[in-house]
């Protein structure tokens, strides 16, 4: 598609690796934006999708991102704990079109946060499909996603679309400057 810059000059060839945990309602567009990322050059070294779960590995960027659906997959949660245990960094995609969900998803995300493994690493949150007309502004968004109360980890939430790529390099980029702060600091 050509509208990423590559992985590894997003998040730099670093020595240590970083996992990713890619979380949203079904339908709101992880498949699609992990897709999107595959279309660079980026290499993807490995892709094992299982029910209600994807890890995918893109060799040379030390970038791993495990994508989960949230909905309707309960009897998997169990599956998510070690992924939260030693993610870097948290994506969740909300479907900004999806009024009659977007409380499910308010409710999906604060489960994530108040995991016990979740630790405070930083927390991307994509307001996705931007691109269509009924499209809810990124505000609006936020206030049904209750974001106002989110305390003490780096969060950002980005208008995207990850059919034209619009916000998409953006929200990366912010996410990897957040996750080397976040590494930085633990390794400190
Ligand atoms: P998921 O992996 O979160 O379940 P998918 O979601 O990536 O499978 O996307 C679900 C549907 O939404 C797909 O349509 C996909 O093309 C569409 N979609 C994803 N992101 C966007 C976006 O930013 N804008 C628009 N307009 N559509 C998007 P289909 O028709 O294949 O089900
Ligand atoms: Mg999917």
């Amino acid at each position: 598609m050509g509208f990423f810059s590559t992985l590894s000059s997003i998040f730099g060839v670093g020595k240590k690796s970083c996992n990713i945990v890619v979380v949203g309602l079904d339908n709101a567009g992880k498949s699609t934006i992990l897709n999107a990322l595959r279309s660079e050059d980026t290499r993807v070294s490995q892709v094992v999708p299982t029910v209600g779960m994807t890890v995918t590995t893109f060799s040379g960027t030390g970038v791993n991102f495990s994508a989960f659906d949230m909905s309707g997959q309960g009897k998997y949660r169990n599956l998510w704990d070690a992924y939260y245990a030693k993610a870097e960094g948290i994506m969740f995609v909300v479907d900004s079109t999806d009024r009659l969900r977007l409380s499910v998803a308010r409710d999906e995300l604060w489960m994530i946060l108040d995991h016990k493994d979740c630790k405070k690493v930083p927390l991307l949150i994509l307001s996705n499909k931007s691109d269509r007309p009924d499209s809810l502004p990124v505000g609006e968004v936020s206030n049904l996603l209750g974001l106002d109360l989110m305390r003490n980890r780096p969060w950002t939430i980005q208008q995207t679309s990850a059919i034209n790529g619009n916000g998409l390099p953006h929200s990366l980029e912010w996410l990897s400057k957040n996750i080397k702060e976040y590494m930085n600091g633990e390794s400190s």
